[in-house]
């Protein structure tokens, strides 16, 4: 009949769809995979995508949010670079109605400007980073730490949680941290300028990503010491090459940090544009990869 029951309210589909998503870079192989996952599900779901890259700026995360607005996207997704400087444009965001989501990287600011937050805790990631580290040197050892992006929300949270955990163990100590910006080549440049600083008296690498422990492998390797022997490495996001490093004995392990979002941000974006109600985080379920079972968990990883 042509009369509307509150059963059948209009409510929008995938393909009426229209969503801009602000990416940060493409930093990391966690980053190109979470990218692809984004594009590949729009492309599965026939949503509209526009998918702008920041190249590692804040400034034009905020242009390209702008630019959303002004063309009256049904919802907007970001994944902030830092954690700080977005109340302005979040609350623009806000005044024009449309719902926003930060997809894996968190903002630090009150929760009525963003509508939910899908990504991984990465204080948590950052206490089991310490965990392995401790079992690694059994509980005795001097380590040093590559941080990802200052002021990012994975370098906060992994830096706090690891930091928190160490108070349990007395016996280990942080010699050093250097940045790395989350990127391979910088991971190798920082780890070979605290190799000549500290030489062998570095025990254990905390790579706040596998990329940066990857450059790192590189970088002990030059200086004539065994990664993963001499040396303990443990990072986070579980991609494919660190479980390549894994098997070759040169990373000892990895925390899972999930990039594969697409499903869920594509979902969570259709119920806000329908006004369905949705959590305020939404966290991936992640594990820990050790050497002993890295063989055979390569060929069923995804990224
Ligand atoms: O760990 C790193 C990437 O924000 C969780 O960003 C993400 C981090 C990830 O560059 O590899």
């Amino acid at each position: 009949g042509a009369t509307a029951s509150p059963l059948d309210v209009q409510t929008k589909t995938y393909p009426e769809l229209v969503v801009g998503f602000a990416q940060i870079g493409a930093e990391s192989e966690w980053r190109t995979a979470n990218t692809r996952s984004i594009q590949d599900t729009a492309n599965q779901l026939g949503v509209e995508l526009d998918l702008s890259d920041a190249q590692q700026q804040q400034e034009n995360q905020i242009k390209a949010i702008r630019s959303f607005i002004a063309q009256g996207v049904d919802v907007i997704g970001v994944s902030p670079v830092v954690e700080t400087g977005w109340d302005e444009v979040f609350a623009e965001v806000k005044q024009a109605g449309i719902p926003l989501i930060l997809l894996d990287r968190n903002a630090d600011v009150p929760d009525d400007l963003y509508s939910v937050r899908i990504g991984s805790d990465f204080v948590e990631e950052g206490r089991r980073a310490c965990g392995e580290m401790a079992r690694l040197l059994d509980g005795q050892g001097s380590i040093v730490i590559l941080e990802g992006t200052q002021g990012s929300a994975p370098m906060i949270g992994r830096g706090t949680g690891f930091q928190e955990c160490l108070r349990e163990y007395p016996g280990l100590q942080v010699l050093d941290s250097q940045s790395g910006d989350f990127i391979r080549a910088r991971g190798k440049e920082e780890m070979a300028a605290l190799l000549r600083t500290h030489g062998r008296s570095i025990d254990g690498v905390f790579a706040q990503n596998d990329d940066m422990a990857l450059g790192a492998i590189e970088a002990i390797e030059e200086y004539g010491l065994q990664p993963g022997i001499d040396i303990k490495i443990v990072s986070i996001d579980a991609v494919r090459a660190a479980f390549e490093a894994m098997i070759a004995g040169k990373l000892n392990a990895t925390i899972e940090c999930n990039p594969l979002l697409g499903p869920l941000f594509f979902e969570t974006a259709l119920h806000l544009a329908n006004d369905t109600p949705v959590e305020k985080w939404i966290k991936p379920i992640e594990g820990v990869y050790r050497q002993d079972t890295a063989a055979q968990e390569l060929p069923r990883r995804k990224y």
